[in-house]
Formats: structure tokens, C-alpha cells, sequence
């Protein structure tokens, strides 16, 4: 965020009291403040010359409403942040959220009516600038790297895996760690999957890639148990390896040879497209499930991650998707998605585990529900090896 010049808030509000009492808000916070009362003159704003830096939005207004404009937005690749602001129950104000989200609009939160002085400072003082250079928009930064650029990269061996500690719920120590690929771009810095994973998907060359990490995350797992600290490493999969019945072999023979042994693997399932031919890939699960390696569906409640899947592959874990877990502790109905996810993971004897867990009170409602592992920011960030190796030393994992 710019400190030379005022931040430009785009007020888009029906109800004229509120309105300016916003506005005054906010330009007591150093904003330059453009109100204006609905979706199409917000448009006409965004389309035209003066910069705005963030937007602050109703959902029900007349004329454009607050879901048109975040639409048109969305569509038109605008990237200014955004807020939703409004009065509507929780449960509209999440839906609402979910579908710009789903357009593609740059969300920064929500604030719900009635507002204070403290929420806006929230998001102005707290949540812009930390979102300005949020893992996720580090994560891709805008950087658009060409499938030739990517394949360099891979042909330089830029790709590292790093490491993020999944904890157990009872006595929040790590158990295990995730391994979530980086890549260390010469120019560019630490590059997350964003920017390239669905590139290479696209064009079925992520083999070589996830072998490549299996093997340095190998390596690690080697390197830390010399220095007296086990773990259990959990490594994403694509879906769209498991289509060539041949892959399981060579992850099986690629473990062998780094001398450990596929019980020290979960290997997490993430499908971005539905499978057009499940039989290889049920031969491929079997198989990896047969030799030790545990299975765990990742994202689970979001695309394809479905109980179709549940039904029919032999899951040892179950990952219950971040956008569930964030809310379970101030959103009832979050609470009864995660609470019926773990439940459903416990009766087909899997175990459960919550991603993105932030806060202490998410934490402690896990507990509550009876889940079993959890991974997130509240424990620690993906980091480098020898970070995880001393998080993983310091809080005693157990051995
Ligand atoms: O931290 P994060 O930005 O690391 O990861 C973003 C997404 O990228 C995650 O949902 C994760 O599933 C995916 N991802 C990370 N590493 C890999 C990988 O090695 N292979 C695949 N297929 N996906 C990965
Ligand atoms: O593969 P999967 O979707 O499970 O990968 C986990 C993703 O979630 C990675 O992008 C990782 O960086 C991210 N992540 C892990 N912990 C947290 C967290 O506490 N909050 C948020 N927002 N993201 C997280
Ligand atoms: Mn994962």
C-alpha cells in the first residue's frame, strides 16, 4: 500500500444515513472516500480513470444490485480488492461471498451491518496490508509463466518441496507434515503451486514433477530421522496421474529405492476435473493401499471430492477443506459441515483432519467435535526443511 498518497475507498451503499456515516469513518482513517448508491454508477467508476484502491459493497440495492456488480467485475478480471458489506443473515452473506469468490473477485472480507469504526480498521490497518502480500498473492503475484518457462524451471531442478506440520488435536504435537511444492525462481523468488500446478496438469506433465519432490522429500524425511526426529510426510497427487496404471509402480519402486518404506507416505488425492475412466484409478489406489502408503481425500467438500469418492476408494484419511474449517467456530452452519465430516470419516474408520486452521477457537471446536489432526497458520506456515526440522525438534514430534 502506497503511505505517500491516500488509500481510494469506492463506497457502494443504497441507504444514504449509513452511507455517510461510512464515509465519515473512513475518511477519519486517511481514505479518499467516492460514494456512490448502487452497481451501475460503482461500474462506471471502476471502468473509468480515477484509481481505486479498495471496494466497500452492499449486496441488496436497487437498480444493479451488490451480486451484479461483483459479477461484472469478476467477468472483466478486475483485481481491486474487495469488501462486502451488509445486513443480510450470515447465511446469505457467505453465499454471497462464495459466488464473487467463484467470478473470481478479489475478496477481502466481509463486514456485517451494523458496522463500527473498529471493523473498518480491521480491514484497512490489518487485513489490506497483510493481504497486499498474502502467501496466496505472493503465491502467483500476477506472474504468468508460459508451460516452456515452467519446464525450465523443472530442467534446472528449481522445485523444492516445502514442509507444513499437521498436529494432533489432543496433544498438539506433530505427527506429520505436508509437503507443498515451491518453486525458487532466479528472478521471481519463492513461487507457490498456483502459478504452475494446473499448467502442468493440463498438459499431463506433473509425473515429473511430483517424482521429483517424492524423492527430495525423501531425502528430508532421511535427513531429519538423523538427527532423531521422525514424521510422516504427506505429499499431494493429482488425480490425473492415476489414470496411466503404470504410476504406482514407479512410486513404489522410487520409495524402495530411497530406502524408507511407503508407510512413512500419505498421499493426498486432489482432483480438479472428474474422472472419465475410474477403473485404472482404482487399480492404482489399490495397489499403493496394498503396499502401505495411506490415502487421504484432500479438499474434502469442494469439487470432486465427493462421497462417491468415499464410496468406492480405500481412504485411510479424510481433509476437510479449509473453507469449511476457517468458520466452524462463529458460523453454525460451518459447524455442522465439519461436525458431520468428522463424523462420516469416523464411522468408515478414517481418520480426519482440518486444514487451514488459524485461530485458537477453531482449534479449540475441533477439539469439541472430536477431530483428529490439524494443519494451519496457527501452527506454523509451509517452511524449508531445516525450519520444520527445528518446529518439528522444538514442539516434540513424536518419534
Ligand atoms: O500452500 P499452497 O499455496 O502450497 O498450495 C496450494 C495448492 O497447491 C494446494 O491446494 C495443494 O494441494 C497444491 N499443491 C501443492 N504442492 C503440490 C504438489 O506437489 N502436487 C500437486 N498436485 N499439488 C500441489
Ligand atoms: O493441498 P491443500 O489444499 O490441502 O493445501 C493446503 C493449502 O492451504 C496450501 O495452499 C497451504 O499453504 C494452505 N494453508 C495451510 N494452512 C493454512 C491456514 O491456516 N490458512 C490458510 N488461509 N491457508 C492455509
Ligand atoms: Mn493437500
Amino acid at each position: 500500500m502506497e503511505t505517500s498518497k491516500n488509500m481510494s475507498i469506492l463506497l457502494v451503499e443504497d441507504h444514504d444515513v449509513q452511507r455517510r456515516t461510512m464515509a465519515r469513518i473512513l475518511k477519519g482513517l486517511g481514505a479518499d472516500v467516492i460514494e456512490v448508491d448502487n452497481g451501475r454508477p460503482a461500474l462506471e467508476v471502476i471502468n473509468g480513470d480515477r484509481h481505486v484502491d479498495l471496494v466497500i459493497c452492499d449486496i441488496d440495492m436497487p437498480d444493479m444490485d451488490g451480486l451484479a456488480f461483483l459479477r461484472n467485475i469478476g467477468q472483466s478480471g478486475n483485481q481491486t480488492s474487495v469488501v462486502i458489506c451488509s445486513a443480510k443473515d450470515r447465511g446469505v452473506l457467505n453465499a454471497a461471498y462464495m459466488m464473487a469468490k467463484e467470478y473470481g473477485v478479489r475478496l477481502l472480507g466481509l463486514i456485517e451491518k451494523p458496522f463500527s469504526r473498529e471493523s473498518f480498521e480491521k480491514i484497512l490497518l490489518d487485513q489490506f496490508p497483510m493481504l497486499g502480500d498474502s502467501s496466496k498473492r505472493r503465491a502467483t503475484g500476477g506472474l504468468d509463466f508460459s508451460i516452456d518457462q515452467i519446464l525450465e524451471g523443472l530442467h534446472e531442478n528449481q522445485f523444492v518441496p516445502f514442509f507444513q506440520p499437521k498436529v494432533d488435536i489432543k496433544t498438539e504435537k506433530p505427527v506429520g507434515a505436508e509437503v507443498l511444492v515451491r518453486w525458487l525462481h532466479p528472478e521471481h523468488g519463492i513461487v507457490g503451486p498456483n502459478a504452475f500446478i494446473r499448467k502442468l496438469e493440463e498438459r499431463c506433465l506433473i509425473e515429473g514433477l511430483t517424482l521429483s519432490l517424492l524423492t527430495k522429500a525423501s531425502r528430508a524425511l532421511i535427513q531429519w530421522r538423523s538427527r532423531g526426529v521422525d514424521s510422516r510426510l504427506a505429499v499431494n497427487i493429482s488425480a490425473s496421474l492415476l489414470s496411466d496404471v503404470t504410476f504406482s509402480d514407479r512410486v513404489v519402486e522410487l520409495v524402495g529405492r530411497e530406502g524408507l518404506d511407503c508407510r512413512d507416505f500419505v498421499l493426498e488425492i486432489t482432483e480438479t476435473a472428474a474422472m472419465a475412466d475410474v477403473a485404472p484409478v482404482l487399480e492404482n489406489l489399490v495397489r499403493l493401499r496394498m503396499r502401505g502408503f495411506g490415502l487421504s481425500i484432500d479438499d474434502y467438500g469442494t469439487g470432486f471430492s465427493s462421497l462417491q469418492q468415499l464410496s468406492r476408494i480405500p481412504f485411510t484419511e479424510l481433509k476437510i477443506d479449509k473453507s469449511f474449517v476457517t468458520d466452524c467456530a462463529s458460523s453454525a452452519s460451518m459447524e455442522t459441515i465439519v461436525e458431520c465430516s468428522i463424523d462420516l470419516a469416523h464411522q468408515l474408520g478414517l481418520q480426519c483432519v482440518a486444514e487451514g486452521v488459524e485461530t485458537r477457537e477453531v482449534m479449540d471446536k475441533l477439539r469439541t467435535l472430536g477431530c483428529d489432526l490439524a494443519q494451519g497458520y496457527l501452527f506454523a506456515k509451509p517452511m524449508e526443511q531445516n525450519r520444520c526440522l527445528d518446529f518439528l525438534r522444538v514442539s516434540g514430534a513424536r518419534g
